[in-house]
């Protein structure tokens, strides 16, 4: 993919103002919908049994993410994304903190059987043990067990036959036959709650506009890096409660040209 194809899916997103649903964690709402809304999209949050087909079916994305989760959430995750698979809707999968109980790692496997989903994004940890893997989790936190991240990526993306975005310090996206490796982002990202529920918002974003769901995934996270180093940037020696503010501005402010001189990204070559 190049800077000024990732530019144009941008330039529809703001054309588009795409309406994402988003059934998310108790931590990240505002942020998320604030990060939607500063990207150019339209989020809606909603979680009532009686109302999430009826809002899957008429959104551009529906977005799943298991952060605080309970029984009731999950069955409302189930009924949205049985809608949206029966209305060509994407969607999106984080599978928050996977491997640190026994309930998340066995609902996120059931929400996998029963919805078609088109992108998981999670960290390396969250990737590893929704496959069965051993990776050390804390929390929502990845750990590490220094595993090679482009084949935990492609691994999971043939095992779990769906577009893995799996992030950490480097970002891999492979939907097995195709790998695509980010090397944007900022550290100070780990330092703010909800970087990575955002960002998975945010690929539901680009999915919403973007047929090819693997370039939209690449897109959605190469945007949000440059403008992670933007933001960064122009914070110098403040600290994650400035960044958060500059990251939001800078999510709306992005332009084409920034992302041609600050995008890094790599066509990983299958052997
Ligand atoms: P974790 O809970 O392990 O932090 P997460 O779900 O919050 O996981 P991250 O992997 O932190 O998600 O990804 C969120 C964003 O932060 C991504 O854009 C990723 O590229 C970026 N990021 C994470 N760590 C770094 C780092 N060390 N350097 C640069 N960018 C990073
Ligand atoms: N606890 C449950 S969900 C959540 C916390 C702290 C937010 C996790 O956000 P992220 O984006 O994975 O850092
Ligand atoms: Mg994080
Ligand atoms: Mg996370």
């Amino acid at each position: 993919m190049t800077a000024q194809e990732i530019a144009k899916i941008l330039d529809n997103v703001r054309k588009e103002n795409p309406l994402v649903h988003n059934i998310t964690n108790v931590v990240v709402t505002n942020f998320t919908a604030n990060g939607l809304l500063a990207l150019g999209a339209s989020p809606v949050m909603a979680y009532a049994h009686e109302e999430v087909a009826d809002m899957a079916k008429i959104a551009g994305a529906l977005v799943l993410n298991i952060g605080t989760l309970n029984s009731d959430v999950v069955k409302a995750m189930i009924i949205a994304g049985k809608s949206a698979n029966d209305h060509d809707v994407p969607v999106i999968f984080d599978p928050v903190g996977v491997g640190s109980t026994k309930f998340r790692t066995d609902m996120a496997r059931k929400i996998l059987a029963e919805v078609n989903v088109s992108i998981v994004r999670g960290n390396a940890a969250e990737i590893a043990n929704l496959i069965g893997d051993n990776w050390s989790m804390k929390g929502v936190d990845a750990g590490s067990n220094g595993g090679n991240p482009i084949e935990l990526a492609q691994s999971a993306a043939r095992r779990l036959n769906t577009i893995i975005a799996l992030t950490g310090k480097e970002d891999v996206v492979s939907d097995s036959n195709e790998t695509y490796m980010i090397h944007n982002g900022h550290p100070i990202l780990t330092k703010v709650t909800g970087t990575g529920c955002l960002l998975s918002s945010v690929l539901g974003v680009f999915a919403a506009v973007e047929k090819n769901h693997l370039f939209a995934a690449v897109s959605g996270i190469t945007v949000y890096g440059v403008a992670a180093e933007i933001a960064a940037s122009k914070t110098p020696h403040k600290g994650p409660g400035s960044f958060q503010i500059e990251f939001l501005n800078q999510l709306s402010h992005l332009a084409a040209e920034e992302i041609v001189q600050i995008s890094s990204v790599e066509k990983i070559e299958h052997p």
